[in-house]
């Protein structure tokens, strides 16, 4: 026992200073949480006090000093349990726990066999502020404690919390403008707010699209089917069909930036193939195409292919809404006799894709265990593209007729590493090795797709195919701007950035004979319909948010999933408005009526899927499955309109 007697709350303060501390060294040992400014470095050191501030002050409310220790314990124990967990979910997957993860532990099928690899004997550490409370309680004598003015006291402590709270949130939203409110990523959250009300606002986020589902019912969709029915452009009269009865194939470009089509470095082609398609008479190739993907990046991108909805603005729907139901281009190819699948040599429970192409209703998913990975055969983060298109296209002889199948590239990936062997050009020399690096992976795709090409001629497949080829997202992030810059020779403003957003989308069919270079704006919500027009499928009926980028009546409006947007004549990103050919930001007002419909799109969309509202609709004859009780509330409510109308008129 210390002979001195301590201040009457020292446990409560040893536990707040322990646990802080401890949290903020996991921080830095544990996980790679990039830091850019020593502001960020304060948000980081200060974010975990406000929780245990709260956590720990709980305890002030206990009468006896034992009920108080003990509850003091039990934070910390719980606190250590949430923070160890995420310490050794991160060894593995390089990302914090997010709710639906825990509940879909099953579609992490390595994840049993990981976690004993993830967890050893020394991360007792992790515990350390357990064990220093323990010790206190045990060898800290405290003054008795007096009656006088606790209330007081308690009132003091506890708005002194939200003070550090509030503290806390400011500084984030100076750093991080409209964190909570907008597109996110986990990393940023723990970064800005702390691991512990992170877990906090993902319960949140979780239980409310939960809530959603069990709370949504069929005449949500009443309004989104009609300003979907009013917005579809009929599809154009020489392109429908065009492609029918063909067997489809879909390669998603892994990274491809449009920079790379016919563009060089250090003098050299980056992509020679794909850049001399985009002259070749049987190709429609659209420079003006963008990527709308979000936090599902890849995954994302499958996912506006195939339903033509947005993706969410938190966490990868492949994650969050694999159970809804959807109306896929799978769906709808299969209903009309395709043989449907993905080809991905990758893990199937990556991105959750398993789960999701079930509900995509894809026949077949040939993932990582249907492909030969020889010696010398992957690099990075698989199996390198050329022998995976190899073995794509001799399994694509097995496939019964007609079929669509996706491919999914995988060597051009971050960090864009490449043997020896496959580099084709030099890297380029600016201060960034991403950037460096990332025009020889792209070289090396662009090599693989010529390989696709040829093998689908040898093996007598490619005059009844029809090629489609889109990028799924940028490769190339904001922290290289500077790089970027000197590879461009210009600055990267919010334009420019907006602007890197544009992914190269391809149509070859081949003996069409009338290819060029379309200038329609567009983006990867523009896919499903487009394409399904060509293969002669009408979509009158679907709800989707895109259109025909054939269609005489496609709007030029390109909304990225964070609400920045393009026009045929803006760009609007960075909360300015900028004019599309000159890059120069003009009059808000130009900006201004678009900015409302940008959100409403994403919100309708976002209501689809959280409210799983598919699931009330019958796409065969466009009709909304609603109860009796809706019906008779809609028609009251129509009635109401009628009278209302008559009443103006007289
Ligand atoms: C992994 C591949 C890459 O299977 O789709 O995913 P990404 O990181 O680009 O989303
Ligand atoms: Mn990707």
């Amino acid at each position: 026992m210390l002979k001195k007697e301590w201040p009457k709350h020292s446990i409560l303060a040893i536990a707040i200073i322990a646990t802080w501390l401890k949290t903020y060294i996991t921080y830095k040992t544990s996980f790679s949480i990039t830091i850019d400014n020593a502001l960020q470095e304060f948000i980081l050191f200060i974010n975990p006090l406000s929780m245990l501030l709260f956590a720990y002050g709980i305890s002030l409310f206990f009468k006896s000093e034992k009920a108080k220790n003990r509850y003091i314990v039990a934070v910390a124990i719980i606190s250590s349990i949430i923070l160890y967990s995420n310490v050794a979910f991160y060894r593995f997957f390089s990302d914090f726990i997010t709710l639906p993860i825990l509940f879909q532990t099953d579609n992490f099928g390595d994840l049993g066999s990981s976690a004993s690899e993830s967890i050893f004997l020394t991360d007792i550490v992790y515990f350390t502020d357990v064990i220093l409370i323990l010790l206190a309680i045990k060898f800290v004598r405290v003054m008795p404690s007096s009656e006088l003015s606790v209330a007081a006291q308690r009132k003091a402590y506890f708005i002194i919390s939200a003070a550090v709270l509030f503290f806390n949130l400011g500084l984030s939203e100076a750093e991080r403008p409209q964190l909570l409110t907008r597109s996110f990523d986990r990393e940023m959250l723990v970064k800005n707010i702390g691991m512990y009300n992170y877990h906090l606002y993902d319960i949140y986020i979780q239980s409310k699209s939960q809530a959603q589902r069990t709370l949504a019912n069929g005449s949500e969709l009443v309004e989104v089917n009609n300003y979907i029915r009013a917005n579809q452009p009929e599809p154009s009269d020489e392109m429908f069909g065009a492609a029918e009865g063909r067997n489809l194939i879909v390669v998603t470009l892994e990274s491809l930036q449009s920079f790379t089509i016919n563009g060089e470095m250090n003098g050299k082609p980056i992509t020679p193939f794909l850049s001399e398609l985009t002259k070749d008479e049987d190709t429609i190739y659209f420079p003006n195409f963008y990527h709308q993907t979000g936090l599902g990046k890849t995954s994302d991108s499958e996912f506006i292919l195939e339903n033509s909805l947005y993706p969410l603005s938190g966490g990868a729907v492949f994650f969050t809404h694999s159970g809804n139901t959807f109306n896929s281009m799978a769906e709808s190819l299969g209903n009309s006799g395709y043989h449907t699948a993905v080809q991905h040599a990758n893990t199937k429970s990556f991105w959750n894709r398993d789960m999701m192409y079930e509900s995509l209703n894809i026949d077949q998913f040939l993932d990582v265990e249907s492909y030969t990975i020889g010696e010398g055969d992957a690099v990075n983060w698989g199996m390198k593209d050329i022998p995976f298109m190899e073995q794509s296209v001799e399994q694509m002889t097995e496939m019964p007729q007609p079929f669509y199948t996706r491919l999914l590239t995988l060597t051009n990936h971050h960090p864009f590493y490449l043997d020896e062997e496959d580099k084709m050009i030099e890297e380029f020399n600016s201060s960034s090795g991403t950037l460096n690096r990332y025009f020889q992976t792209a070289r090396y795709l662009d090599e693989s797709i010529e390989v696709m090409f040829d093998e689908l001629k040898e093996k007598g497949l490619y005059e009844n195919s029809i090629i489609v080829m889109y990028g799924d997202h940028y490769g190339i992030s904001e922290n290289h701007n500077e790089a970027m810059a000197q590879y461009l020779g210009k600055e990267i403003t919010p334009f420019e950035s907006a602007q890197l957003q544009k992914v190269p989308f391809f149509v070859h069919i081949p003996g069409y004979g009338e290819g060029q270079i379309n200038k329609e704006i567009g983006g990867q919500i523009d896919i499903r319909p487009t394409i399904m027009h060509l293969m002669g499928l009408e979509t009158e009926k679907d709800i989707q948010f895109g259109g025909d980028l054939f269609s005489e009546e496609h709007e030029e409006f390109v909304v990225f999933r964070d609400g920045r947007f393009i026009t045929d004549q803006h760009v609007f990103a960075g909360n300015v408005c900028y004019d599309i050919e000159t890059g120069i930001e003009t009059d808000m007002a130009s900006c201004e009526p678009y900015i409302e419909p940008a959100l409403t799109e994403l919100e309708y969309s976002e209501s689809i899927i959280n409210g799983d509202l598919l699931r009330f609709y019958d796409e065969n004859n466009g009709q909304l499955i609603l109860s009796e009780e809706e019906l008779e509330k809609l028609e009251k409510e129509r009635q109401q309109q009628q009278e209302l109308e008559l009443e103006i008129q007289n």
